[in-house]
């Protein structure tokens, strides 16, 4: 009996033994380290034409459950559909202005009135010195007293201060077999990280497939933040070390996305401020750097609308330094002086592309003169 129950139970124990042995994973070697995010300057890319997902997976890492891309808001017209981020600026300048034209009699004073508003919409003293003298003559010359009149007058001026004839097309279409580059400049905090994440969606809503270049090197969280931009539309990062040589990735970042047979290449660079030379000459070399793979297609200076003649200032000396091809005018929705657009575009010849109106992921908008003229005389 006793010879019977010590075998049943070494049986027992042994189909126990047999189970643990078989259900309990074994584990060979150390447990896998969590994959860690790339830091050398060219990280893992994904192949031409694979999109960013499926080349993570390739990579044989566990793939973190990627949300779904974002559809970023049509391009067309969006200045038309953000016109009333502008409210601030319409309700002092347009109204401002519309309220004195309507005065039974137009005097000195009344000019005077309108020269004042549009000085403090930022537009300049050259602009608005023209500006009045032309309206004046045409009000004087066709006697117009009627309110809708003298409002298409208004709108007319102000649209030729603007500019209705300007290119202002961004170039960003791949040519020579090679992607089109664009770098991104300006002074610290003015909306250049911002404005790359945002322009990335409006390129890849018209099409384009994009390339991002963290060249701002000084803070790792710049490149998250870009990287973070790009991640919501598929567009893949490339990024270097912090600390590392901003023209450096600048220059893997064009060489990765020729390779990857990309449209656009968006480099982004840190805030600088215009008064410290060193800074400024590490600007010039990103350029000359990036130069070596071709010409840069754009250039576009990021200016912070809310800084007035400051802005003015900057700009100058990034011309400097970088022949600025188009200007970005951001934070347009939180200031009463739209003038700026006209300022700016005056001081540096060249044309603003697109505006920031908010902080939103699609509040950029592709400049438009009358729908931007009729934002702030109101329709
Ligand atoms: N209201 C508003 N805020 C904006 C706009 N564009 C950018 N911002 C905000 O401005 C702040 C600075 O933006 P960033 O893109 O980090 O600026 P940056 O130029 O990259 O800054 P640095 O890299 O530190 O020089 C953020 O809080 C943005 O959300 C805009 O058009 N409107
Ligand atoms: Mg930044």
């Amino acid at each position: 009996m006793l010879i019977a129950l010590i075998v049943i139970a070494a049986v027992i124990v042994a189909a126990a033994a047999t189970f643990a042995l078989v259900s309990i994973p074994r584990r060979r070697g150390p447990r896998p380290v969590e994959r860690a995010r790339p830091s050398a300057s060219v990280p893992t890319r994904p192949a031409p034409g694979q999109p960013v997902e499926q080349a993570s997976a390739a990579t044989g890492a566990e793939a973190p459950a990627r949300p779904a891309l974002d559809v970023p808001d049509p391009t067309a017209g969006r200045l038309v559909r953000l016109r009333g981020r502008l409210a601030r600026s319409q309700s002092t300048v347009g109204r401002g202005l519309l309220a004195v034209l309507s005065r039974d009699h137009l005097d000195d004073d009344a000019w005077d009135e309108i020269e004042e508003t549009l000085l403090t919409a930022d537009m300049g003293v050259a602009a608005t010195t023209e500006l009045v003298a032309a309206l004046r003559q045409r009000v004087a010359v066709l006697g117009v007293r009627d309110p809708e009149q003298l409002r298409a007058l208004l709108r007319d001026e102000l649209l030729a201060q603007v500019g209705t004839s300007t290119d202002r097309s961004l170039r960003t279409a791949p040519h020579d077999g090679a992607p089109a580059v664009v770098l991104v400049v300006g002074v610290n905090g003015t909306g250049k990280t911002t404005t790359c994440g945002k322009l990335a969606r409006v390129l890849v809503a018209d099409g384009r497939s994009v390339l991002l270049g963290a060249a701002d090197t000084f803070r790792a969280a710049a490149a998250d933040q870009l990287q973070t931009w790009g991640e919501r539309v598929g567009a893949y990062t490339v990024r270097g070390p912090e600390g590392g040589d901003p023209a450096s990735v600048a220059f893997d970042a064009v060489k990765e996305g020729k390779e990857m047979g990309s449209d656009v290449v968006l480099i982004d660079t840190a805030g600088r401020l215009h008064t410290k030379t060193g800074l400024m000459d590490e600007l010039g070399k990103v350029k000359r750097v990036v130069e070596k793979h071709a010409p840069l297609d754009e250039i576009l200076l990021v200016l912070d609308a809310t800084t007035g003649q400051n802005g003015l200032v900057q700009a100058r000396v990034f011309a400097e330094v970088v022949d600025i091809t188009g200007i970005v005018l951001t934070k347009l929705d939180g200031t009463a002086k739209g003038g700026i657009v006209v300022a700016v575009q005056r001081e540096l010849g060249v044309p603003v592309k697109l505006v920031g109106l908010g902080e939103g992921a699609d509040d950029l908008a592709p400049f438009e003169p009358e729908a931007f003229v009729d934002a702030l005389i109101g329709e």
